[in-house]
């Protein structure tokens, strides 16, 4: 038998020696050390105190960016346990903070976010923190411990006297692992606002401190993730008011479905798993996509809105113009796929199904004259499908070799390697004429694209396909759309935009950014979209010249050299850059800035789209004038 100090010991060199490995290869616990790992730590402790609250023990949290970037994250929850824990002779606490894939409650009971995604662990967030300060309200005392890098440099102390209950952790994230250190507000609250959805009635504040004038936002929805469904539709029409809204359990699995049609073509569906977003799906996303179609058939079926030598109506039919949000929580929820954002549990998919075929069928029958208006629009999908099928005949190609199929337009490069090939989409006959002279034709093709491409939010996909514009961009990508798209077909891998920067340039780009958001989103999260940067100012003084892309540019310039002896150019159109000026300032490899397009995050990119193209003008209005200043860097 060991002592009690052996174990200690023991306990302590097997801590240092699991955080140690936390500090060397800090990717595998958190994805990476730029921003997205960065923000992850403040994600990880927050989702404690979330646990919390579906546990039903806490009501909010709150979480300050302070001066200096260390965030404060405090929830009136339990607290964490203080005290000593028998196997390892330590208080509780200092176990959860140390010791790794202890992140989890002791007890296994309950359902957590914690073992998902970001289950890695608050000892993880310790080992990545340069400082760390714990703070515990429980058991009716007031308690404080202090870390640095992982290891505790105090004990665990009691401080006083508490009625109440809760946890405050204070941490400083590690300039030594991290390669910039500085928290972006309205990265952490879209989470935080996604988590207040999902979490009904649950306070969330976010407080940024590190400005003069503080910047705060409280998120709490009582009605959930029916709120979100409100705030997704919020720019749009919808065809009925109150969204459709299911809450039930099953055999431990609780079920929240929030369901309303809006007036245009697109399906937006967005599942979780334990308050995860599962963007790759799963069995969730299975279970409730079969049963309404099933459902949705049937009662056309029963109701004579199909006849019976018609045939049945697809999924994607009846999910034309639907918002949908899923969100399911379950004991042990088993994350799959690429990204560990597919829900992968067999069982989920036929309680999911049952419970939807019965609630919405209840539904239904109540509402019928919603059922009518959305088979009423299935039905028509379905016509414009068949439509819109042979209309893509005309777009499909044969062989992506065959260039007597490109269209005319189209300067293609003579790489036949995808991977090194880029084709930019040009605004105007005659900034595609200066791009065809300056580009270097063994890898860039130049596509220029006449007046403006058809506004795809508000058409359907047959008449897309009808458009001159929109037909060659398909023909020229060599991927087909819709049904037919496929990645591996795409013939570039760098598809970039450019356009002018003014205003009808940043339609153009925000027109051919829905249609590719729209209909070939795998391209965008492949990262094959740019934004091309041409330059805004030409400064010169005999034969020195200077290319500014930002005025903040050209200030600093001026600031050092003064402004003696230089003239300027503002650049309004590509047009007035001749081909070598296109070439050396935007098209160059060497030199060029080119913004790949991220989907950081669909929701965003959605509503931005739907605002700018959408039916409804005040969203818009407001829209254009908060970010007039920016249309250049519009970031989707
Ligand atoms: C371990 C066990 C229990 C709660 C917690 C940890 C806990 C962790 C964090 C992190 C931030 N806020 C938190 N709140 C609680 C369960 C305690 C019990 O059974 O009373």
């Amino acid at each position: 038998m060991v002592n009690e100090k052996n174990q200690y010991d023991e306990h302590q060199i097997q801590v240092l020696e699991g955080l140690e490995a936390v500090r060397r290869r800090p990717g595998m616990y958190i994805g990476s050390t730029g921003k997205k790992g960065l923000h992850h730590l403040v994600f990880e402790v927050v989702d404690n105190s979330v646990d919390e609250a579906v546990a039903g023990f806490c009501k909010e949290i709150n979480v300050i960016i302070h001066k200096g970037n260390s965030v404060t994250v405090t929830d009136d929850g339990r607290g964490i346990p203080v005290k000593i824990h028998p196997k390892v002779n330590l208080p509780a606490v200092e176990v959860v903070l140390t010791l790794l894939h202890a992140g989890g409650k002791f007890g296994g009971e309950g359902y957590k976010v914690a073992g998902g995604l970001h289950g890695v662990g608050l000892s993880v967030v310790n080992a990545l923190s340069q400082s760390l300060e714990v703070e515990i309200k429980r058991d009716g005392g007031m308690f404080q411990q202090h870390y640095e890098r992982g290891k505790s440099i105090t004990k665990l102390e009691k401080t006083g006297q508490a009625k109440e209950s809760g946890t405050r952790i204070t941490f400083m994230p590690d300039h030594e692992i991290f390669e910039e250190v500085r928290f972006d507000f309205d990265y952490l609250s879209q989470r935080l606002r996604e988590l207040a959805f999902l979490n009904k009635g649950l306070n969330i504040m976010l407080r940024d401190e590190r400005k003069e004038t503080h910047r705060e936002e409280v998120y709490h929805y009582e009605g959930g993730i029916k709120s979100f469904i409100e705030y997704l539709n919020r720019t749009r029409d919808v065809l009925h008011k109150e969204p459709i809204y299911v809450n039930r359990t099953l055999r431990d699995c609780q079920l929240e479905l929030a369901i309303q049609y809006q007036a245009g073509y697109t399906e937006q569906l967005y599942s979780f798993a334990n308050n995860i977003h599962t963007y790759e799906g799963g069995s969730h996303e299975f279970g409730f996509k079969s049963s309404l179609t099933r459902l949705f058939n049937d009662y056309a079926r029963r109701h004579n809105l199909l006849k019976e030598s018609d045939s049945n109506l697809s999924g994607e039919d009846i999910r034309e113009g639907i918002t949908a949000v899923i969100s399911i929580k379950i004991r042990e929820p088993q994350f799959e796929g690429q990204t560990k954002t597919k829900l992968g549990n067999p069982e989920v998919r036929g309680i999911v199904d049952s419970l939807v075929y019965e609630e919405m069928g209840h539904f239904l029958d109540e509402n019928p004259g919603v059922a009518k208006k959305i088979l009423e629009k299935s039905l028509n999908a379905s016509r414009a499908r068949e439509a819109a099928r042979k209309a893509r005949e005309l777009t499909r190609r044969k062989n992506a070799l065959e260039i007597s199929n490109l269209p005319g337009k189209l300067a293609d490069c003579s790489s036949r390697d995808p991977s090194i090939s880029e084709l930019y989409l040009v605004e105007g006959d005659s900034a595609g004429g200066s791009a065809k002279q300056g580009r270097d034709r063994r890898f860039q093709a130049i596509l220029p694209l006449r007046g403006k491409i058809l506004n795809v939010e508000k058409a359907r996909l047959d008449k897309i396909l009808s458009n001159n514009e929109i037909r060659t961009i398909i023909t020229a990508l060599g991927t087909g759309i819709g049904e037919d798209f496929d990645l591996k077909k795409a013939r570039y891998h760098k598809i970039i935009i450019m356009t002018d920067a003014d205003v009808d340039g940043s339609h153009i780009r925000i027109l051919l950014l829905t249609f590719f958001y729209r209909y070939m989103k795998a391209l965008i999260e492949a990262g094959y979209v740019y934004i091309a940067q041409p330059p805004l100012y030409k400064v010169k003084k005999n034969k020195e010249e200077h290319y500014f892309y930002s005025d903040k540019q050209m200030e600093n310039f001026y600031a050092k050299h003064g402004k003696n002896g230089f003239s300027m150019q503002r650049y309004k159109g590509l047009g007035e850059m001749n081909p070598t000026q296109l070439w050396e300032t935007t098209m160059d490899p060497e030199t060029r800035t080119i913004l790949q397009v991220n989907l950081m995050d669909a929701i965003k990119a959605d509503t931005t789209f739907s605002i700018l193209m959408g039916d409804k003008v005040e969203p818009r209005r407001l829209f254009i004038e908060e970010h007039a200043q920016s249309v250049r860097n519009l970031d989707i």
